[in-house]
């Protein structure tokens, strides 16, 4: 396939021509371009992904882990209503959607016993709570809020670590669907959504996370964790919001 940009162009509504080798054809693919730090995300419809981390209800419900463990819920609830309007405007163009969800098998054999004892707390993964048992596949408390829940098609990678594709098929299912780049959503912003948008770095995406629909319990987290990310030329990635993101969409 051989790729030319038009020289003179740049921002919204630039295009770029695909030419594939049989035939000669020419397909015009638009470029979107989104208001972001440290400048400019592009992204073409076909080729870039929206990916929604561990939307929940262990996390963001009273009742769930993050609550039991004492954390304020609301600094993740924050993010939901973003969310909708993204994800409503993502499924409206016909784009695609992958979900993911931190848990563990019920026999709790893909569970390091690290992460289990780790924080020395009176609960952990695995114990029973008020939405099931805490982290575990099948239970109440593991699945996605109904906010957000996912729609037939859209792909839920259940994943045993913090980074989405650690012992998953993630990047297999993004090859296999030609995607490139990323719009990184989700909870929480220093943890899960760092790890997974180092991960796809280091894998040849480019991520663009955005700062209203990703939170953490703790707001100075939140902070760091997009710092970390745009820093240095953008050296992880990007950062925006959703408005910009709907703009460029052209809502
Ligand atoms: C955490 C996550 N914080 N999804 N998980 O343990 O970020």
């Amino acid at each position: 396939m051989l790729r030319t940009k038009r020289p003179d162009e740049s921002g919204r509504g630039r295009h770029e021509c695909l030419r594939h080798g049989d035939g000669g054809g020419y397909r015009v693919t638009k470029i979107i371009s989104v208001e972001a730090e440290p400048y400019s995300f592009e992204f073409s419809a076909a080729t870039c992904a929206l990916l929604i981390i561990d939307m929940q209800r262990d996390f963001l419900e009273a009742g769930g882990y993050g609550a039991m463990l004492g954390n304020d819920v609301s600094q993740l609830r924050r993010t939901i209503e973003p969310n909708q309007r993204l994800l409503a405007a993502w499924r409206a163009k016909g784009l695609q959607v992958l979900h993911t969800r931190e848990g563990h098998r019920p026999d709790l054999s893909c569970l390091p016993l690290t992460k289990k004892v780790r924080g020395r707390s009176a609960i952990s993964i695995g114990d029973l709570g008020p939405m099931g048992r805490i982290l575990v596949r099948g239970e109440a408390g593991h699945d996605i809020i109904p906010e957000l829940y996912p729609q037939a098609g859209e792909a839920v990678i259940d994943k045993p670590g913090k980074g989405a594709f650690y012992a998953t098929d993630l990047h297999t299912i993004l090859q296999n669907r030609g995607i490139r780049q990323l719009i990184v959503t989700g909870v929480t912003t220093e943890v899960c959504v760092n790890t997974t948008v180092r991960e796809a770095n280091d894998r040849g995406y480019d991520c663009l996370v955005l700062e209203d629909c990703c939170g953490s319990y703790l707001p100075d987290m939140h902070e760091a964790g997009l710092k970390m990310i745009k820093e240095q030329g953008g050296i992880f990635g990007w950062v925006s919001d959703s408005a910009s993101v709907l703009t460029a969409l052209g809502y």
